[in-house]
Parts: C-alpha cells; structure tokens; sequence
C-alpha cells in the first residue's frame, strides 16, 4: 500500500549549520524558513529536524534538558509553530528527532532522580560501586569512555552509553515510557509528522552483567535489539503513532538484516523504515577511526544485501554523524562533480525513501580542518584523549580524526561567495570551509550544469516514475567499478549503472538512455569516469 512518506524525499537538517539570521553564528528557525522556496524548488517533501530542544550542548542537541521547549539559540515556540505551518503550506511535512535512550543530565527528572527517595529516582539506571570498589560493569561506551559516573550526592553511579552528560533513562520503569508518550502526543498535536528516532534499538537493557570483552561497546548484547525494545517499540505504535497520519525512522546502531527485519516488517507494528550503518562501514578496518581505501564492490554488495532484506528502508549516504559523500565514496577533487552527480543517481535510484543531508546537494566536502582546536565535536575530543592515553602518535591521531570526525558534515551550509559563506554575518560556532568561494549555492543555481540542479533533475525524474519510486529491485552486476541493477514496476523496466571510477568502462547497452549524470545520450557501450546511466527497456515484460 502505498503511503506519503515512501514516495517523499527527506532532506535532513542540521540546524545549527543551516543558516543563521540574527548574527550570533549559530543557524536558527527563521533561518529555516527563509530557506523553504529553495527546499521546494528541490523538490524536497519532508523535512527532519535534527534536535532543537532545550539542551546544554554537550553532544550538540542530543542531550535534551526539556522536550517541550525550543532551544534560544534557535528561537522560540512561536517561530516553531510558523515553522510547521509555513511548511505545510508548501506541502512539506516535518519530523522531529526523537531522542529518549537518554536524556541531559540537566533535564529536571534526572535532577530529582539524585534523590535515591525520588520518585524520579527510577527513571534511570542507578548502581552501587562492586564490592571492591570498582564500576557496576565492565560496559564501554560509544564516546571511547567508562559509561558509569558516580554521583557524590547519592554515592552511587549512573548508567551514560553517551557522554556522562547523557544519562541513560530507565525503561524497565513505566513512568518513563508514559513520559515519552506524552512527548510525542505534544509534537505529533502540532502538526509534525512523525519522528527520527535516535538509537533506539538500544533503549531496554536486559541485564546489567559484565558484558563479553570486546574492541567496541562491550556490554552491547545486553542491549541491542533486545525484546523489551520490540515491545516498547510495538506499544508506542499501538498507544500513540497509529492514531496520527505519521511515520518512523529508527535509527539502529549494530543492525544485521534479520535484526532489521524484526525492527522495521510493517506486520511486526514497529518501525516504518530503519537506517543501518553496514554499508557506511564499508571503507573501515572494525571501527570508524581505522579507515581504509573505499571499496566500491564492497559498497554494492552491502547495499544490494539491504535493498533485499526489507521490503521498505531508508536511503542515505550521509548525515550529522558522517564524513561527506563525495569525499569518501567519490572524488572531491578532479572528479568532483562527476562522482557528486554519480552518488546522487545511485541515491535516488536505489528502493525506499532517501534522505539528503544539508549540502549534499550542492556537493559539500569535507571540512579543510588544520588542527584540532577548530574541532568542537564531543567523541573527536575523547577519542583523542583515549588514543593519547595509548600513546598514538600526535600526527596519527590527527589523521585519524581530520579523516571521520563528525564535524565534517557539520560545517556550515555555503550560501554564496559573501563573508562566512552567506551563513552568518557574525562568527561561524564552527568553521566554514575555504572552497565556499567556488562552492555554494548561488554560484550553483546560476549553472545548469551544476550539481544542484543534477538533483533537481533527478529528484523531478523519481517522482514521475513508478519503477523507480517504488520498482522491485535487482542487481544484474557488481565489480570493482560497476553496480548495475534494475528497478521494475508493472511492464516497465529500467536499468540503472554506475561507474565508481575515475576510469571508463564498459557496459551492456540495453536501452534507451533516459538519464545520464554526463549529459550524454549515446553511450556506445561505455561509461565516462564516474557516469551513472538510467536506461529504459522498452521491450520488457
Ligand atoms: O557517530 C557515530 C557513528 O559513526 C555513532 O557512534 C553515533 O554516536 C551513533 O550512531 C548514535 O548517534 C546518535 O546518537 C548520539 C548522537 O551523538 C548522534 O549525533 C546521533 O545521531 C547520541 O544521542
Ligand atoms: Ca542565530
């Protein structure tokens, strides 16, 4: 059956990056606004809105302090309410992020949970220190630190998969998921359109035991996927989501395909799509710091596994938490445009809904960073201390860092060639990176070739075409260098190729060329560096 949010194109906002409008550096929701005609023109129909509630900050937004207030930083409730109506106005819908494994250790529950006689004591996950004196458990967190703090007010410690500013809620109580419930009832009342909801394949702790000793998240198979998760999952759908014309992303850390399945199947009544990370993960030795060349086979199968496991999924090669697209999966360089162009058929080509990161659209690159004051990124900072603490080499860990920090894709959105790339008149929170004088919106819009209007393009072709908005899908070829597949709806048939390299290469030609990221419409048989093709097949059934 189909539904809005499966034909719709995501773009995803990184708030604080957008576009700033009163000149305090930092992007706000008047920003937002003034940059709807562009959305629109994008053809963008819904919008995800990473954090902006009240938040001290600590991990940029995702640690939330009060769940019904709008952050001043980025304006207020009012500017919030003009928000969703303007949008829709534009028939564009919004979603918002919804982050409840934990909140901010400043968020007036956890305040009063330092009471052990609190009845908010139990919204989180407390623990005396080991007979001898140690942690409650050997658990790592995902910010390269020990995830318990000790409180001194209560002497005991508290559980923070995050930051220790981000203690994790407790979902064993309750209370707490009548709390989240009614958070969702108050945004879903506005007129937001469903929620991006963060790690939440992770939100049930079954056990507190020490976990089997690993490089990565020790502890975690006590808490991934577990089945107090599904059915918090289940009766937030039952309770809250079904009664609203609305949907969900999860955002599920460490997922396989069967654990996708059971997260995200519409019969399961969970999740309507998810986002893995397997194929981001496909230029890294184990974790993210340790990265190697990009293998565009690799990459295929990945995405191919995916686009087979479920029925229905996300599609997405960047966000807030990722290096940027082209740089890593393309050519920032000589072949910048091509492979930008190349990535964005892939993108908007491949079966469910796909998301774009602010900037993706015009190509963004990673941040020229030249050393590690310009980085504000929380996890950049700590692994930097962890690695140190290993004695890795200054040079080595810059490296490392300059390579998948987070701040890459959090740099600010360049506008035009003015003063801080039209993104602020003040100081930029973070640094604008130097190519905004040749790379920006403006200069963008002003040429029909550019990558902007690539997608424009692309984005107009999907939602005018069946097969590729909702087709079957097949891969027919992957290499070192191809990914060919087909998409297939009714009696139509396409076939989508894709060069990943700076070399030509040779392909079946089987169609006529409907689209070509080269502007070409004869192919004889070979594609141009980094070409991606969409043919059409006229005789099939
Ligand atoms: O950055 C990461 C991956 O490359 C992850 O370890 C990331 O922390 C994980 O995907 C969870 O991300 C989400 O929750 C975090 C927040 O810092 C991220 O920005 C958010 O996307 C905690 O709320
Ligand atoms: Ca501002």
């Amino acid at each position: 059956m189909p539904e809005w949010w499966r034909d719709r194109i995501v773009y995803q906002i990184y708030p604080r990056s957008f576009q700033d409008t009163n000149g305090d550096g930092i992007g706000d929701i008047p920003g937002i606004l003034s940059r709807l005609p562009e959305l629109k023109d994008l053809g963008v129909g819904t919008l995800w809105l990473s954090p902006v509630y009240a938040s001290p900050n600590d991990d940029n937004g995702y640690d939330i302090s009060d769940y019904r207030a709008i952050h001043p930083d980025f304006g207020t409730m009012e500017d919030m309410d003009r928000l969703i109506a303007e949008a829709r106005r534009l028939d564009i819908r919004i979603i918002m992020d919804l982050v409840i494994n934990h909140t901010s250790d400043e968020h007036e529950w956890f305040q009063k949970s330092r009471d052990p006689q609190s009845p908010y004591r139990d919204y989180y996950i407390w623990r005396p220190a080991r007979k001898d004196g140690g942690l409650p458990n050997n658990w790592t967190s995902f910010f390269a630190e020990d995830c318990w703090e000790l409180d001194p007010q209560s002497g005991e410690y508290f559980l923070h998969l995050f930051s220790k500013k981000q203690p994790d809620l407790n979902y064993r109580n309750p209370a707490v998921l009548r709390e989240v419930e009614d958070i969702m009832r108050f945004w879903l009342d506005k007129g937001v359109s469903g929620f991006r909801c963060d790690v939440i394949n992770i939100l049930f702790k079954s056990s507190l035991e020490d976990g089997k000793k690993k490089l990565v998240l020790t502890g975690s198979e006590y808490y991934l996927s577990q089945e107090g998760t599904h059915e918090i999952l289940r009766s937030l759908r039952k309770d809250v989501l079904s009664h609203y014309d609305c949907f969900t992303v999860g955002e599920t850390v460490f997922v396989t395909p069967a654990m996708g399945r059971d997260l995200a199947e519409p019969e399961r009544g969970e999740l309507d799509m998810i986002f893995s990370f397997e194929h981001m993960e496909s230029d890294q030795y184990v974790v993210k710091w340790f990265k190697r060349r990009f293998r565009p086979k690799k990459f295929s199968e990945i995405l191919t596994k995916w686009q087979d496991a479920l029925s229905w999924n996300t599609v997405y090669f960047e966000n807030h938490d990722q290096p940027r697209s082209v740089s890593r999966f393309g050519d920032d360089r000589r072949y910048w445009k091509q492979s930008a162009k190349m990535l964005a058929v892939l993108l908007l080509s491949l079966r469910g809904t796909p998301f774009i990161f602010q900037g993706q659209e015009i190509g963004m690159t990673n941040f020229d960073f030249t050393s590690l004051d310009e980085v504000r990124d929380i996890e950049s900072h700590n692994v930097n201390r962890m690695l140190k603490k290993l004695h890795v080499p200054a040079g080595i860990r810059w490296r490392m860092i300059r390579r998948t920090c987070r701040d890459n894709a959090r740099t600010p959105v360049q506008w035009d060639d003015t003063e801080n790339a039209g993104f602020t008149t003040g100081t930029p929170w973070l640094g604008i990176n130097k190519n905004y004088h040749m790379l920006n919106y403006r200069a963008e819009q002003n040429d029909p070739d550019s990558i902007l209007h690539f997608y424009r393009r692309m984005i107009a072709l999907r939602a005018a075409d069946d097969a590729l908005k909702s087709g079957s899908f097949k891969a027919l070829k992957i290499s070192r260098r191809l990914f060919v597949f087909e998409r297939r709806y009714k009696d139509e048939l396409l076939t989508v190729a894709i060069n990943f390299s700076p070399r030509k290469a040779k392909i079946k030609d089987t169609g006529r060329v409907v689209l070509s990221s080269a502007g070409r419409t004869d192919l004889g048989g070979t594609l141009m560096p980094y070409e991606a093709v969409i043919l059409r097949n006229e005789a099939a059934i």
